[in-house]
């Protein structure tokens, strides 16, 4: 075998690259051994190749830069088998080694399924036939689903925590952020829904050909993707992370207490670093920031799903203490499926009487106090009303009596050992919301307290596509001027004509 030549790595950069992570994976990375990918340049291009590289590596595959007798599958695009066997030819590969030559498609379902799927003939090139042949169909030229068909409402998707687009969503994400610290809040919906309808999309986005037919995706979004594909990262992004309002607020609002209006304070007054605003001696903190402060470490290091799992333990324990026939769920992005999250919130409902009811949160606070289970909270109490029409804004915030507080988790509640607990540590401050809410009300608590982007598109269906108004207490319908009633969240879909999704398929 001749060594590996680098001659097919033709010059047709049009801008200088940017890919030293690209090319990072480490052999620890590869969780398919067996398989050896070499991707074909020649008529797929520098960038193209670069990006499939990279999509496929971060899914556990060896991917090579140099054909070598190791590689297993040889992946292409636009060329037949005989142009392959040409070129490979060309390369003096012994036939010994010959091996499958492979349309691109499959290699782009295999990082969709993040797992090598099954070779088919629509996928193996084949030699000696020309490209167009009826019986090869070549490559994917259109995602596998009709995309035609994706909603621009986020409650008409389903969306589940297997994000095939992180490349693009993360980099969305930080944009949107951005301009929710800048108040632009037009193209932070603008990124937020981008990012959105990408995470509900069954196959990554490889070309720009992919982008066609997907709603909220306009040529400000469109831009940043064909440089993300090109290049590998959008310059924008990057300069969002080195911008240092950007880096100020996120670092700010990451304090428990601490939203936009005190961010914009202190990044006027030339703060940069929490240590020099703790230390500011000017200054007056919030009770609530005093303890975001106190417990800054426990808070930023995010809450896991055993930890979650501990504290529901606990609330059930001090709520059936007092209400022995209350329900009390988890709700946000755990009863989303997600693995981790920045608090654990909780709705808590009983069918019993209003007034056992009203009291609840306040026992459960004096009991947990005895305890020394409670490093701060605040209860704020109930400003519902049971005439009141649903509320129209998409994010205003409800009227449930509720409680903010910071729990003091002890290590022995853990039923496992979790990485995060450094030896010696006893126990861990977390940040817990509780809820409480009406019986008749549960259904719409629920759906509103499991949240999500989906939530607000939701409401925004609701009164855009049904004429009613949706919030976290109830449903209205304006056509027939009536409030909705529902026992359960597929009643509430069900009387906006949608389909039920469940809440894992919520994370958009
Ligand atoms: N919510 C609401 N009204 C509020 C606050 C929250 O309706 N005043 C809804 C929206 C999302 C859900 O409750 C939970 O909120 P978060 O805990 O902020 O979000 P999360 O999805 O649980 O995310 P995280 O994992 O970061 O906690
Ligand atoms: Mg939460």
């Amino acid at each position: 075998m001749d060594p590996p030549r680098t001659s097919h790595l033709s010059p047709r950069k049009k801008r200088p690259r940017q890919m030293g992570a690209l090319m990072a994976s480490s052999p620890q990375d590869i969780k398919f051994q067996d398989l050896v990918v070499f991707i074909l340049e020649k008529k797929m291009g520098t960038s193209r190749r670069a990006f499939l590289t990279e999509l496929a590596r971060r899914k556990g595959f060896r991917v090579e830069n140099e054909l070598s007798d190791s590689v297993t599958h040889i992946v292409a695009e636009n060329n037949s088998g005989s142009d392959v066997l040409e070129w490979l030819q060309v390369q003096k590969i012994q036939a010994s080694s010959q091996p499958e030559l492979l349309d691109v498609s499959w290699l782009i379902e295999c990082i969709g399924a993040g797992k090598p799927v099954e070779m088919t003939g629509k996928h193996q090139l084949v030699v000696g036939r020309d490209y167009s042949d009826s019986t090869n169909p070549g490559p994917l030229k259109t995602p596998p689903i009709a995309v035609q068909k994706i909603s621009q409402y986020a409650c008409q998707r389903r969306t589940t925590l297997n994000n095939f687009n992180q490349i693009f969503t993360d980099a969305f994400d930080i944009l949107a952020e951005n301009c929710e610290f800048r108040e632009n809040e037009d193209s932070c919906l603008t990124f937020m829904r981008a990012a959105s309808v990408l995470k509900s999309l069954p196959f990554t986005i490889i070309s720009m050909k992919d982008t066609e037919g997907i709603p909220c995706l306009g040529s400000k979004v469109k831009g940043i993707i064909e440089e993300i594909i090109e290049d590998g990262e959008s310059s924008e992004v990057k300069s969002v992370l080195n911008d240092e309002r950007y880096q100020s607020f996120k670092l700010f609002t990451s304090v428990f207490g601490v939203g936009l209006k005190t961010s914009e304070k202190w990044f006027r007054m030339g703060f940069r670093t929490l240590s020099k605003v703790r230390s500011e001696k000017s200054l007056t903190f919030t009770r609530m920031q005093r303890a975001g402060f106190l417990y800054y470490e426990d808070l930023v290091s995010c809450v896991t799903r055993a930890e979650a799992e501990a504290v529901s333990v606990l609330v059930k324990e001090a709520v059936w203490a007092f209400l022995p026939d209350a329900f009390v769920t988890m709700t946000g992005g755990f009863r989303r499926g997600k693995k981790m999250g920045h608090d654990v919130d909780f709705l808590i409902t009983s069918p019993g009487s209003t007034e056992d009811e009203e009291q609840l949160l306040q026992k459960v606070m004096n009991l947990w106090e005895k305890k020394g289970l409670l490093l701060y909270y605040d209860l704020v109490e109930s400003t519902f009303e049971k005439l009141r029409l649903p509320s129209r804004k998409v994010d205003a915030l409800d009227h449930f009596q509720k409680c903010f507080l910071i729990f003091k988790l002890p290590r022995q509640r853990l039923d496992s050992d979790q990485p995060s607990w450094q030896e010696g540590k006893t126990w861990k401050a977390i940040r817990v919301d509780l809820v409480m809410c009406p019986y008749e009300r549960r259904a719409f608590a629920l759906l509103g307290w499991t949240g999500s982007r989906f939530e607000r598109d939701l409401r925004r269906y609701a009164t855009h596509e049904r004429k009613m108004i949706l919030d976290n207490h109830a449903l209205y319908d304006k056509t027939k001027r009536m409030f909705l009633k529902a026992e359960s969240e597929e009643e509430i879909f069900a009387h906006l004509g949608l389909d039920y999704i469940e809440p894992w398929e919520r994370n958009a």
